[in-house]
């Protein structure tokens, strides 16, 4: 979806480059600054792409079952938990959301490794958690309200 995004601000900025055609191949030392150009555009083109949300989870890097944050939000719409397994943890991990009918789950990673799922979301409560073993009863899991 980055790379999407990208290509359109690349397109986007060509089109005002009509009037330059004699020095195309002596352009090379300005390729710098049109790069730095397009990674601003593509950031603005990632906020207001609209409906999607990506959150940031982490399994707790010193070895507990829980992750760094019991409650998350989002819009409704396409959400996207990305959970890091810190190096420093002990076990795998990985996170799933269920409610409302919704049950979708990422693979485990080891320490060191990052997991994410994705689900489009209506309004509602969910809960995430990680479904290895016995770690969303040891407390491994919280509750993700969509609105
Ligand atoms: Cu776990």
């Amino acid at each position: 979806m980055a790379l999407a995004v990208a290509a359109l601000g690349v397109a986007g900025c060509g089109d005002d480059d009509e009037g330059s055609n004699g020095s195309e191949a002596s352009g090379d030392a300005s390729g710098g600054g049109y790069g730095a150009r397009v990674a601003t555009g593509d950031e603005a083109n990632a906020r207001g792409s609209g409906g999607a949300t990506t959150l940031r989870l982490s399994a707790d890097p010193g070895g507990a079952l829980e992750f760094d944050k019991t409650s998350l939000s989002a819009k409704a719409g396409k959400v996207t938990i990305v959970m890091k397994n810190p190096s420093s943890a002990t076990a795998p991990h990985a996170v799933e959301i269920e409610g409302n009918g919704v049950e979708k789950g990422s693979a485990a990673v080891g320490p060191g490794g990052t997991a994410s799922v994705s689900a489009t979301l209506e309004p509602g409560e969910y809960e995430f958690y990680c479904p290895v073993g016995n770690h969303a009863d040891a407390g491994m899991e919280g509750t993700l309200t969509v609105k």
